[in-house]
């Protein structure tokens, strides 16, 4: 026994003895003795403990002021260079046994992904605080929200969890009603990338990651909680967690229809989230709210529909690219209390990113050297602001629901400068669920490693599923019964390039109109020709005015690639098999009957 583990502080008001909130007080004490804080903190989530951490890490350097005039409130933070991406390679699934967690994850045996990480943890924290946060992963009064408490020993994690979560008191509540949470233990330890790990114990609700203080390596709320670990509780519990944005598209008639799309890491959900419509539609009353931007549980309601929530309460998005052209309610979002990563900064300390295109310049690189147009860009192409879902003029009050909203659609897509058109719909649900288990993309900045490269990422979940993808799509299938009133699948590719190497289609506010042809034809009003590959629109079937496409535009975005798509489908069998006999049968059949008929 050390002498921390003897007077720790239990949990602040409710954790007397006998209470629900033992088994958080002994393993916050269990922690505190391997780990050794100097203090310990239970975060309540209030303001005053809010500012209180700000000061000290504005003191020591962890966050640098930004001008308070144009940005209020507002912060930067600059990671150590080696730190600035999620590190796939070094996120493992520890289920008991390995072909649990699949050929898409990387395994390790949890006995030794224990041994390994509290060896790492042994002494860790000495001359840190300990800070206990307990959060809850949705509204915190609906039942399809789940709590955590992460404990980790950076208070800029405390900052970005107070945004992204509903954390603190609130969520303590729960817990201590529930009985249940998510444990997650993070340190950033040296941030050393020889000595950086993140574990997932699914079996156990538990998470263990070391040596990164960076987004999802170190928000544990977020990709490890509400992906990995939720994927696989919704498994057992007939429900869906997955990495997709929730949008609601109010006709001028005043009907809302809400869509959940997933797009791999970078590829545009959160511009989609907060799309604002063409000129032309505004007039006309469209309008597009924002009910999440990266993270969507689903579970069937009674009426047979999924009902979608976002679980998360702020946003962690890309910084570059974001410009009052590109995503004006994104940039209104975070004019005021943002913390900003790997950004860079303009003289007068305003963040700067490429992109943002407002006229100004940065005099400072993500690094904190001066800026240097020859050394690479100002801001990381990873860089990113936290910031309050509340603060986005297009937050929809329905995101609060605790019923969550009815999902009419559902999208996949990905980056695909060839082949792909730029909408097509799926058959049936099997036929969705191929599409979705077939996605691929080019890998992005969101990730260490190579960019550019294509790879599968079945539903965008590639990174992020907490189990075998064959049980995953097995887990999906399922949802096709009786009483199921399924939405429809669509594929998006809002990326196909040009001879030139340009993208042919505008994207961004001009996506709406490719949201509208989905809706109408979920209300059986909007046409489309049938293929092989799915229902795909003519041209005509989409409102393009005051778009103006180039006929290779128009023959790439609306056409279809016979024999491209015959030497995809091999691809994609040949990617299914990878599963052996745990890839659902329905699956395969699917993926032959279409390669059939490509084949006639
Ligand atoms: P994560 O937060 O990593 O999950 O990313 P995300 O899927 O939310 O991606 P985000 O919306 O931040 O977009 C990433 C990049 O894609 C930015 O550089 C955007 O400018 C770009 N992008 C988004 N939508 C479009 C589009 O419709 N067309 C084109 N060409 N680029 C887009
Ligand atoms: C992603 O990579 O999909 C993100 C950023 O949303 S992170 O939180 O780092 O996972
Ligand atoms: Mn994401």
């Amino acid at each position: 026994m050390n002498a921390i583990s003897k007077d720790v502080p239990t949990a602040p008001a409710l954790g007397s003895a006998g209470s629900r909130l033992a088994a958080l007080n002994e393993w916050v004490a269990q922690v505190a003795a391997l780990t050794r804080p100097d203090r310990i903190q239970w975060c309540d989530g209030s303001d005053a403990e809010n500012a209180a951490l700000i000061e000290r890490m504005l003191a020591d350097g962890t966050l640098e002021k930004l001008n308070e005039q144009t940005h209020p409130g507002s912060y930067l933070h600059r990671s150590h260079p080696d730190d600035v991406a999620r590190v796939e390679h070094l996120t493992f699934v520890c289920t008991r046994s390995p072909e649990d967690a699949g050929p898409n994850n990387h395994w390790m045996a949890p006995a030794e992904a224990h041994a390994k990480m509290d060896a790492l943890y042994a002494g860790c924290m000495r001359g840190r605080t300990l800070y206990v946060i307990p959060y809850c992963m949705g509204p915190i009064d609906s039942p399809l929200s789940r709590c955590g408490v992460e404990i980790t020993d950076s208070p800029y994690v405390v900052a970005n969890m107070r945004i992204m979560t509903r954390m603190g008191a609130p969520a303590l509540a729960r817990i201590e009603r529930e009985g249940a949470f998510v444990r997650g233990l993070h340190s950033i330890g040296e941030l050393d990338p020889e000595r950086r790990f993140i574990m997932h114990f699914p079996e156990e609700l538990t998470i263990k990651s070391f040596g990164s203080g960076y987004g999802g390596n170190a928000l544990l709320g977020k990709k490890c909680h509400a992906l990995r670990i939720a994927s696989h509780q919704a498994r057992s519990e007939g429900w869906l967690a997955e990495h997709m944005l929730i949008l609601g598209i109010e006709n001028p008639q005043g009907e809302t229809h809400y869509v959940a799309a997933a797009f791999p890491s970078a590829c545009g959900k959160t511009n989609l989230a907060m799309l604002i419509p063409p000129q032309g539609y505004r007039d006309a009353g469209w309008k597009v709210w924002t009910v999440g931007d990266d993270i969507c549980w689903m579970r069937p309601g009674a009426d047979g529909r999924l009902y979608a929530i976002n679980p998360e309460a702020g946003f962690f998005g890309v910084a570059p690219g974001t410009s009052s052209k590109s995503n004006p309610n994104a940039l209104a979002t975070i004019q005021h209390d943002t913390i900003f990563t790997n950004v860079g900064v303009t003289a007068d300390s305003q963040p700067w990113w490429e992109g943002l295109d407002n006229g100004q310049t940065p005099v400072t690189d993500w690094r904190g050297n001066p800026y240097d147009p020859a050394k690479g860009p100002a801001a990381h192409p990873n860089s990113r602001f936290t910031v309050s879902a509340k603060q986005c003029p297009s937050y929809s009050d329905k995101a609060e629901d605790a019923q969550g909203v009815p999902i009419s659609a559902i999208v996949f897509g990905g980056r695909r400068a060839s082949l792909v058109p730029l909408v097509f719909e799926a058959r049936d649900w099997t036929h969705g669920v191929l599409v979705g288990a077939a996605m691929g993309s080019e890998t992005t900045a969101a990730a260490t490693g190579a960019v550019g490269v294509m790879r599968r990422d079945p539903m965008a979940m590639k990174p992020f599923c907490g189990y075998n993808f064959a049980d995953y799509f097995s887990h999906w299938l399922s949802f096709d019964g009786a009483q199921a009133q399924l939405p429809k699948v669509f594929h998006v590719n809002w990326f196909r390039k040009g001879d030139d190497g340009k993208f042919l289609w505008p994207g961004f506010g001009d996506n709406l109109r490719v949201l509208e042809w989905m809706i109408g034809r979920v209300k059986g009003e909007a046409g489309a020709v049938e293929t092989p590959i799915g229902h795909l629109p003519a041209p005509t079937d989409l409102n393009l005015d005051g778009v103006s496409l180039s006929d290779e535009a128009q023959a790439k975005l609306f056409g279809f690639d016979h024999a491209g798509w015959s030497a995809e489908f091999a691809s994609i069998g040949g990617y299914l098999d990878e599963y052996g006999p745990r890839m659902p049968q329905a699956l395969k059949d699917e993926q032959q009957r279409i390669a059939a008929a490509l084949a006639r």
